[in-house]
């Protein structure tokens, strides 16, 4: 199993040790190639491996044990699950003889990760276990791509076999056929106010300059979706808005004008589609066309007018292969009109706030620190609405989170962009809520020497909630459904050998960021902001009640 996972390019392999898979640890020794990564609670484990996924393309992978092991772990399976990220878990299971007894931390795996995982693969015969791997690898990335779980018992590890290392398997990719790409070619060129959203399947060698040729041959607005910023230059002047959850109402309105939608790798789920009012569910509006790499996405929700069930960077390519027909003066003002609204909502100002920083001023500023290839990664909440309103994505930068709102995945992600990419900033923007979910895998960090950066936005509450509370039950108390008491972050931090950082005032905020980048040359950084709960997010701020 050794010799297949490094036959499949696994070079991180995340885990927390359990007995039920000694025996591969044990031969990991023979595989100098594979460096394991000894994380401190599974869901950071396999949060590491999600992030590792979306960063090569290739499955991540994470070892877990049976049980409370691969319990800890679920919340990194569902994650990948519903962001359609390629990753491989392997579970060791108790020992064959012992099946069904309910023996020590026994589960049946086939049901308890069937709605969470692409496929559950249980491995029973020694001589399968090279094969199941490489079918693992197989079902994991391609299509939709997605998490497998492969299932070994502890006795197996330890079975001598005679089998050859079962070899990656060739990745099909499917492209347009031509009628469809005549029909889009039709739909375009009637087409006077287009959006184009790109999404997680749209990746590929070279994509990033194909999909700026495209936007400017063929006179597009891009749009990047929930959790995507980095995909399109938000400085291009085609970037027609970012389309997140609760996109503002200036630039929703302008994007309700549109008469045809091409979604590009974007499953287009409730938090992209406005809750499936855009496009209406199941019949568009306005005519839609759903590219996603696989026939059972496309049509599933949404009753396209046109279906391509193919690699979107396929059809970006087909296109560039054809004549672009001459971008018309409304076209490019529609994709102005989209832009200067863009523009305008990025706009660095924000209000004064009383009851502690506004987080808006600590995001801005770090957002001039940020390299061209740094990583950003945030956990679930309101202080990732400043990230995406006020640091300008491009392109070489990647930005990874759970697309499906996993609080807890902000600090792992951080720490595996840091080991896949030595050397490059690695930022992750985390609540009071998420640091202390995840947040001990800072030990890892410094571990194995990388050093991350946490910006950790402490407005002493589960503030997402406080606001839903507030606005689903307006004059009835909540805070105590919400409060959080909370360590001294900075301190928090140095106990793990990191530096600490805190900033309780506007003041303090260029000089506090510019020592934390300085820092983390050498050692992880946690920048501990007293942040307003009055500004609840980067769009909406709460007046509490007097007395
Ligand atoms: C693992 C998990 N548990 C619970 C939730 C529900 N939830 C969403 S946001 C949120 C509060 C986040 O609080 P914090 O990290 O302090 O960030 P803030 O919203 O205050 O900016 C909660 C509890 C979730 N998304 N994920």
């Amino acid at each position: 199993m050794a010799e297949t996972l490094a036959a499949h390019d696994v070079d991180l392999l995340y885990c927390v040790p359990g007995e039920s898979y000694l025996g591969l640890t044990n031969a990991l020794n023979e595989v100098p190639s594979i460096k394991l990564i000894v994380c401190r609670h599974e869901g950071g484990a396999g949060f590491m491996a999600a992030a590792d996924g979306r960063m090569r393309g290739r499955a991540g992978v994470c070892v877990v044990s049976r049980g409370p092991g691969l319990s800890n772990a679920m919340v990194s399976l569902h994650t990948a699950f519903h962001d359609a990220t390629p990753m491989v878990m392997i579970v060791g299971q108790v020992e064959r003889r012992d099946f069904g007894r309910l023996a020590l931390q026994e589960q049946n795996y086939s049901r308890l990760l069937s709605d969470i995982t692409k496929g559950v693969i249980e491995v029973n015969e020694p001589v399968m276990a090279s094969e199941a791997l490489a079918r693992a690898f197989h079902l994991a990335e391609s299509g939709t791509p997605g998490p497998v779980a492969v299932v070994v018992p502890e006795d197996l590890f330890d079975a001598e076999v005679d089998a050859p290392v079962d070899l990656p398997r060739a990745m099909p990719r499917s492209g347009p056929v031509p009628e469809d790409v005549d029909q889009l070619v039709a739909m375009l060129a009637q087409s006077q106010r287009p959006l184009v959203w790109v999404g997680g399947t749209l990746r590929g060698d070279g994509v990033a300059a194909e999909l700026e040729k495209f936007s400017v041959e063929w006179g597009l607005p891009i749009c990047p979706t929930h959790r995507r910023p980095h995909l399109f230059a938000s400085d291009h002047p085609n970037y027609g808005g970012y389309m997140g959850i609760r996109v503002p109402p200036d630039l929703l309105n302008e994007m309700k004008k549109a008469d045809l939608i091409i979604a590009l790798g974007e499953r287009v789920t409730d938090s992209v589609s406005q809750s499936y009012s855009f496009p209406t569910a199941p019949q568009p509006q306005i005519p839609f066309v759903h590219v996603w790499p696989d026939p059972n996405e496309v049509g599933r929700v949404f009753r396209a007018d046109l279906g391509m069930s193919c690699e979107p960077q396929a059809v970006i390519r087909a296109l560039l292969a054809r004549k672009a027909p001459a971008v018309s003066a409304a076209r490019r003002s529609w994709i102005s009109g989209l832009h200067a609204i863009h523009l305008k909502l990025m706009e660095p100002v924000w209000e004064a706030t009383s009851d502690g920083v506004n987080f808006a001023a600590v995001v801005a500023e770090i957002g001039k620190h940020l390299a061209p290839d740094a990583a950003v990664t945030s956990d679930a909440g309101n202080f990732s609405s400043f990230i995406h309103r006020y640091i300008p994505f491009r392109p070489g930068q990647i930005f990874l989170s759970s697309v499906v709102g996993a609080m807890g995945a902000g600090t792992p992600m951080a720490v595996a962009a840091a080991l896949r990419r030595p050397g490059k900033q690695a930022i992750a923007f985390v609540g009071d809520g998420g640091a202390l979910m995840t947040g001990n895998e800072l030990a890892t960090a410094r571990q194995y020497g990388v050093n991350p950066i946490l910006i950790i936005s402490d407005n002493g509450r589960y503030g997402t909630i406080s606001m839903h509370h507030h606005v689903r039950y307006p004059g009835r108390p909540f805070e105590d459904a919400t409060r959080l008491t909370n360590p001294d972050f900075a301190a928090w931090a140095e106990t793990f050998g990191a530096e600490g950082i805190t900033i309780t005032d506007e003041g303090e905020i260029a000089q506090a960021i510019g020592r934390a980048f300085i820092a983390a040359k050498d050692r992880p950084v946690v920048v501990h902001v007293k942040s307003s709960a009055i500004q609840m997010s980067a769009w909406r701020r709460y007046t509490p009640p007097a007395g």
